[in-house]
């Protein structure tokens, strides 16, 4: 690309951001399909000159100037959800399914029992907000060596508790993908604390992902699931996510 292609590139790409994203992305503009290709040049190009493992920064404690603002569903009100937090997560179970050798059922516990990786890293949502802080968990990959992933399976599905739509049609849950280079990346934890206390409800307890070099909706809160999956077709409208449904990048590294 020139120089000007660049400029009017980065001209239209301000000009979504400006707007409210969601509505412009309904349907299928040609705009969609531009921003669509756009994304999966964005991972290919990651992927090609970075090989997936570099790794986001992490901060000091002194960066931690505010608490973790809440986003998206902040109190789930699925009556699952509900009953598990009222026993205090003692009956939940994260369940691996899918395309695993060895399907998976962890109680909390189980989970902290586990090596733990504790970071310092800023999240950024697509809204224009970023938040620095601690997060603690258990590394996913280690939880996938567990479940031993068959080689058919190309991405992680992670299953949410909570509905983030209602409408005509039902209700609708929060779900993400990724593919296994970032489920396998150092720094992507399934974190159960925050800023050195349990995670916060607000903030997707009792489970919720860290991927570091992803944009916020990535990381799933409320997981109840990670399924394993060959392709990414058969969840929802087929691209990915419950915002990638909805026209946002799919993959969103950052
Ligand atoms: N299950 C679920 N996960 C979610 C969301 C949600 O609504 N439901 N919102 C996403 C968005 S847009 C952001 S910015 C972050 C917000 O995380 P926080 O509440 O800890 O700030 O969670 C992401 N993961
Ligand atoms: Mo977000």
């Amino acid at each position: 690309m020139n120089r000007r292609m660049v400029l009017r590139a980065g001209a239209t790409g301000a000009a979504v951001l400006g707007l409210s994203a969601c509505r412009i992305l309904d349907g299928d503009t040609s705009l969609r399909r531009a921003m669509a290709s756009a994304n999966g040049l964005t991972w290919r190009v990651q992927r090609a000159l970075a090989g997936g493992r570099s790794l986001a920064r992490e901060y000091a404690e002194a960066d931690i100037r505010q608490g973790m603002r809440p986003n998206g569903v902040t109190d789930p009100d699925a009556a699952d959800y509900l009953a598990l937090k009222a026993g205090g997560w003692a009956d939940y179970r994260l369940r691996v399914t899918g395309l695993v050798a060895r399907p998976l059922s962890l109680s909390l516990a189980d989970l902290r029992a586990m090596p733990v990786r504790s970071q310092i890293t800023r999240h950024d949502c697509v809204e224009g907000w970023s938040c620095i802080a601690r997060w603690t968990g258990t590394p996913l990959g280690l939880v996938l060596d567990l479940a031993r992933p068959l080689v058919a399976a190309r991405y992680a599905v992670f299953h949410c508790f909570d509905t983030i739509e209602r409408g005509l049609a039902g209700e609708v849950k929060y779900y993400e993908s990724h593919d296994l280079i970032d489920a396998w990346h150092p720094q992507t934890i399934l974190a159960w604390g925050m800023n050195g206390t349990d995670l916060p409800v607000a903030n997707g307890a009792p489970l919720r992902l860290r991927v570091e070099r992803a944009l916020g909706y990535k990381h799933a809160k409320y997981i109840h699931t990670i399924e394993l999956a060959d392709s990414l077709a058969g969840f929802g409208t087929g691209r990915g996510s419950y915002w990638a449904d909805r026209g946002y990048d799919w993959y969103a590294g950052i």
